[in-house]
């Protein structure tokens, strides 16, 4: 004797036995607002992360006076690490980190025909478009001493913008135009190569640098490392916010039937 089995009744058993969305009671207009409302959150939530990540951090605009210089950049206006510096023979003032920051007296001396490398990392420098100064450099001691002046974008390839004529000299990048600087660039290295003869002793051997700031200061540029990460973050976010989109059942060329929301449902059996 051959039993037959209704496969159509264990199919609707095994369906109705999964409990049923919370909002399965609730009219289909309240799924639908609900849904699209939690959709919304999302996207706010997508939009805030992407934005946090693609504009840097406010830095400090209070603008600020050195030795009669304005700095409207505030404190970010200056330099913020040392990239690159050789110890020359001098016993004192070899700490490099002096020609970091706001000027304060304190100077790293980098020795006759020494060089001292320095990056911006939360602001650059860049051209004015007009020949006023767009970089100081602050060099102190007793003594004047003489430096030649380099930018660069990468730390690699650097554009000579001129040699100091005063312990406190600016530099207009705009006049390199042509040669090598291009306007709107944001140069974030500055080298400081001090130039012969030599001025002092040996103690304070060659230039004394106090500070670097830029006047035109520009937006920061990430290193190539933290871009490259940056890059890949924000392809995975994009990822992501496009899987939560495609899930969300408002919006989607065919919604889900299993979805709080859907609209439309499967045909029931009998
Ligand atoms: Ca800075
Ligand atoms: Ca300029
Ligand atoms: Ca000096």
């Amino acid at each position: 004797m051959i039993h037959f089995v209704n496969t159509s009744r264990a199919t609707m058993a095994t369906r109705t036995a999964v409990p049923a969305p919370r909002t399965a009671c609730l009219p289909a207009r309240f799924r639908l607002a609900g849904a699209r409302v939690a959709r919304r959150v999302r996207a706010a939530l997508c939009g805030a992360l992407l934005a946090g990540l693609l504009v840097p951090a406010a830095a400090s605009a209070v603008p600020i006076v050195v030795d009669g210089i304005p700095f409207n950049a505030g404190e970010a206006a200056f330099a913020d690490e040392v990239v690159f510096f050789p110890i020359p023979p001098s016993v004192t003032n070899s700490d490099p980190s002096a020609a970091l920051g706001i000027p304060d007296g304190d100077f790293v001396s980098i020795g006759t025909e020494g060089e001292l490398v320095l990056r911006f990392t939360d602001n650059s420098v860049t051209t004015s478009g007009t020949p006023n100064d767009d970089l100081y450099v602050f060099e102190g001691g007793s003594v004047f001493e003489e430096i030649q002046l380099f930018v660069s974008t990468d730390g690699a390839s650097w554009i000579h913008v001129g040699n100091s004529t005063a312990s406190t000299t600016g530099f207009d990048l705009d006049a390199f135009v042509g040669s090598g600087i291009v306007p709107g660039t944001p140069y974030t290295y500055v080298r400081i190569v001090d130039v012969l003869p030599e001025e002092s002793n040996l103690f304070f051997a060659g230039a004394d640098i106090e500070g670097v700031g830029a006047i035109t200061s520009g937006p920061p540029v990430p290193e190539p490392g933290v871009g490259l990460l940056l890059a890949i973050g924000l392809t995975g976010l994009a990822g992501s916010c496009t899987r939560w989109r495609a899930r969300s059942p408002i919006g989607s060329a065919k919604p889900s039937p299993s979805q709080p929301g859907g609209s439309f449902r499967e045909p029931r059996e009998r």
